[in-house]
Order: C-alpha cells, then structure tokens, then sequence
C-alpha cells in the first residue's frame, strides 16, 4: 500500500466518523486499519457495523433536510481548522459526508504516473482558462482547466459546455496520460465506494447516491506571483486569496458524490500544506473549515454534500494539480443524445420539402405530408437551435487550440453536426417557402404553423445577439488569441438562410398578413 507517512493536520480529517451526527466523536487511528477491513469484506460492508450496500441508482426522491448546525461550545472565529479542539464534532454533525485521505491510501506507482501525466499534459498544452457567463458578466476562470472523461461526455457549467478527451482505449495510443487519468478515476470510485459503504449518513437513510465517476475537470492552478490575473480575496471569513471561489458543483447526478485528488510541485514526501479547501455550511451558523492538504491527498464530498454546502480553494505557495471526478448529468450532454435527436430531426425534412413544393415531380409524396406544418417546424427548429447554440457555437467559442487539442475525438463530430445544421437550415428555408406559398394561396399552412416559425426563428436570432455580445467581451482580451472565438457555423452566399435573420423575420410577417387576408 506504499510509503507509511507522518500523519499531518488532514490525517485528522479522515478518522472522523462523518456516521455520527449528534456531535459524538470517536477516533481512530490513522493507521489504516479500516482500509484493510473494507478489502477483508469486498468494500460491501461496513468496517463498524453503519455502512450500507452502495447502490450508485438509488437517489433521494426529495431533497433531505441539511444537517443540524454546530454551536461551538467556546466562541471560535468565523472558521475552524483540523487543528482546533472542536473541528472533529463540528465535521461529524454538520459537515457529514466530507472526508479528506492522506496520500498513503494510494499506491506510490500510482501517485508517480499521475504526476507524469498531470505533466505531460500541461506541456501539449491542454489546459486552458474557461471563460465563463454568470447574467450578462463573462470573466475567465483563474485556474486553467481540462476535462477528462468517457467518450462523448461533455459537462455544462456557467453557461459554457466543455467536451472530455476520452479516456477510453479506443481514442488513445498506449502510454497516452489520458488513460493514466481513467486509472485515476478507477481508483477514486473504488475508494468512494468503500467510504460510501462504512460511513453512512442517517439523513439519508440507505441512499448512497453514485460515484461511478464519468469525468473529471482538472484544474492547474499556479501561485499567486506566478498567477497573470489578480486573485481575488475569499472574502467572507478572511481565509486569504481564492483560486476558486464559493460554489457549488453543477451539472451533477443527484446525490451522487464528487472526489479530488491533489498533487502539488513538492511531491509525495513534501511537506507542503499550503493549499487549502474551504467549505461552508450554508445555515450562517456553523464555523467555515479552512482545511489544509497534503500533496497526493484526496478529498471527498459525498452523498448530497453539495446541496447543503459550499467550497472553494485557497491559493498555496507551490504550483497545484486537482482532478475532481464527478458524475456529470447526461440526458442532453453526451455526442449519442444530440446525434441521435439530430437524426428524429433530419426525418421531418421530406414533408418539408414537400410543403415547399421541391418535391421531385412523380415522386410519391412523403408519408408525413399531411401532418400539421408546425409539428415539423417545431421538431426541426428547437434541434437546429440546440445543436447550434450548445454545440457547435459552445466548441468554436473556445477557439482553435481547443479545436486542435479536440482533432482526435470531436473536431469530426462537430464537423458531422454541422453538416446536420446545414440540412436543418435549408429545412427553415423550406419552411419559410412552405408560408410563402400560403401566403401566395398556392397551398395550406394552419396560423400555427407560422407562429411556430416566427417564435424559432426569433430566439435564433436574439441568441446569435446574445452570443455575438459574450465573444465580443473584453474577458477574451486575457486569453491568448488562439483561445478566443471562431464564428463557427460559417455562412455565405449560398446558404438557405442569412446568419441575421430579422429582415427574415420581416418577410414572414407580410407572409402571415397575406395569407390571413385570403
Ligand atoms: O481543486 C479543488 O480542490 C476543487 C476545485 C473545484 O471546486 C472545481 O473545480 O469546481
């Protein structure tokens, strides 16, 4: 199991009993010996007698209560650290579902390939600064970031969609650190299993929530002096300066958990503790934590944690690595979804064809032909929408090194997408025909269908107004320039549509004037 260590301040963290929620603590010590009993039982029970079979599809039906606050008994400042006599009874009543590892539950050989990895990948330039949209503010995140993950995940958050380098077998040569990271992964979700198996949470019940990890955002963060964009102070408890400030995740499966591993420059046998996560209660009554970690520790946020609290990270001396592996949503994130509603989209094409009347003559009409014209428009409409504004518009928005980082998986399947828009934009020119010929009393089109048309064809153009504002902002002027956006789908003479669409918009309304008139 690797090099025994000294125990450290995030030891202590760790022999917590997060079962215990009345505030009664008993320690362990940190000698790894629950770890020995989680393997002896196969990780499928509990090492003292409170764990649960881990069931990653059992959720909460609704939200559980937050745990009860903690009241110190002697008056603390507004946050508490693992060296403070009350941080354990704090932790088990009101943090539940926070653990911190120390860097011997990992294998050294492990630690070593993640570093290299880690390296590796940060010198082919795969970590970038995210810009991000919060209302109508766009700023670049502090840290640079990459995600990682199963084939065709993506990850949504601040309005920004990110697409994971697969880690997967099949998209990756031999030796590739992507496939490092999957080993990682493999490693968190065992250890979760385990932790999520011995300490359970009476909240809430035998719902152990998922941890079968689907990607992982991985952060590099620099020290402050070597940082080119001003830190910001945390701000609420005077904890120093954030890398990233208060949140909480988004985008995640419910009650499922997140872990993060942590490497910083000084190695597994440094003693550097200088950076720290911080996490709060949102009750406004249960000191903060302000939580030092060793380089190569882990921590965890489990079950419904992020429900109920929120973290952030606190600048250290040295340059830090941290792979936070999550199970990210995937009913509309994933390359199989929005290829697959791409399809369901493509088929309306005939009967529009038909209604436009470009139908090859002879032909026998489409078999949908007769189906109201705005159950077409709609179908073809909100996926030409979808698949422009967060897909194609979300990759190009990152510019052409994530383009060139993206050439082995999503360039083509971006490419394969925007050929679909392509056909969906000549679908709304047929659907504009379609009401042209309406209007002309050359065929029928219900009024509905001309509503259906004007309100798709209003939001894409107010959303190519609101994303030509966002990649016109000043933020992109902190990022190198082959990281700002590529106005991507192109148009040009030839497209079925323009790319402004309110002299469009016109045209349609004199349409439904004159085909009301009839
Ligand atoms: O790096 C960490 O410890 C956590 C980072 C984090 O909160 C995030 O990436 O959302």
């Amino acid at each position: 199991m690797g090099k025994k260590h000294k125990s450290r301040p995030d030891d202590r963290a760790r022999v917590v009993d997060a079962g215990h929620s009345g505030g009664k603590v008993k320690k362990k010590k940190a000698n790894g010996a629950t770890m020995k009993a989680s393997r002896r039982k196969g990780g499928g029970a509990s090492a003292n007698g409170d764990g649960r079979p881990y069931d990653p599809t059992r959720t909460l039906s609704k939200p559980a209560p937050p745990p009860p606050s903690y009241t110190p008994s002697v008056p603390t400042g507004a946050y508490i650290t693992p060296e403070h006599d009350e941080y354990d009874a704090c932790v088990a009543r009101s943090y539940v579902g926070f653990r911190v590892d120390p860097p011997r539950v990992l294998p050294d050989e492990l630690h070593a390939e993640v570093a290299a990895a880690f390296k590796t990948m940060a010198k082919r330039g795969l970590f970038t600064r995210d810009v991000l949209a919060a209302g109508k503010t766009v700023s670049p995140t502090f840290v640079s970031r990459t995600l990682v993950g199963e084939r065709g995940m993506t990850y949504h958050y601040q309005k920004l969609r990110i697409f994971a380098s697969p880690w997967s077998d099949e998209d990756t040569p031999e030796g590739s650190p992507l496939r490092v990271v999957r080993k990682l992964n493999d490693a968190m979700k065992a250890r979760s299993r385990a932790l999520l198996t011995r300490h359970g949470d009476p909240r809430v019940g035998d719902v152990t929530g998922s941890c079968e990890f689907n990607v992982t955002l991985i952060n590099l963060m620099e020290p402050e002096r070597k940082e080119s964009v001003a830190l910001k102070d945390e701000g609420q408890f005077g904890m120093g300066k954030a890398s990233v400030s208060w949140h909480s995740d988004s985008s995640l499966r419910d009650t499922s958990t997140v872990a993060v591993y942590h490497q910083t420059s000084g190695g597994i046998d440094g003693d550097d503790t200088s950076w720290h996560v911080a996490l709060k209660c949102l009750d406004g009554v249960t000191p903060a934590l302000r939580v030092p970690l060793r380089s190569h520790s882990a921590y965890y946020m489990m079950r419904d944690f992020n429900l109920h609290h929120h973290h952030a990270v606190l600048n250290g001396d040295t340059r830090r690595f941290s792979s936070t592996h999550r199970v990210a949503v995937t009913a509309r994130d994933t390359f199989d979804y929005v290829k697959a509603r791409c399809e369901r989209a493509l088929a309306v094409l005939p009967s529009l064809k038909w209604r436009a009347g470009k139908w090859p003559r002879g032909r026998k009409p489409p078999r949908d032909a007769n189906e109201p014209l705005s159950n077409a428009v709609r179908t073809l409409g909100e996926t030409h929408r979808e698949v422009e504004f967060q897909w194609i518009r979300m990759f190009w928005l990152q510019g052409t090194r994530h383009a060139s980082a993206h050439d082995g998986y999503w360039t083509r399947r971006i490419e394969e997408l925007t050929q679909a828009w392509d056909v969906m934009e000549l679908g709304l020119r047929f659907a504009m025909d379609a009401c042209a010929r309406a209007a002309d009393g050359k065929a029928k089109a219900e009024p509905r269908a001309f509503e259906m048309l004007r309100y798709l064809l209003e939001t894409i153009a107010e959303l190519r107004e609101e994303h030509d504002a966002r990649a016109q902002s000043g933020a992109y002027a902190q990022v190198p320039e082959d990281c700002r956006p590529v106005d991507r789908p192109a148009f040009d003479d030839k497209s079925p549509l323009p790319r402004n669409l309110r002299p469009v918009l016109n045209t349609l309304e004199s349409h439904r004037r004159r085909a009301l008139d009839r």
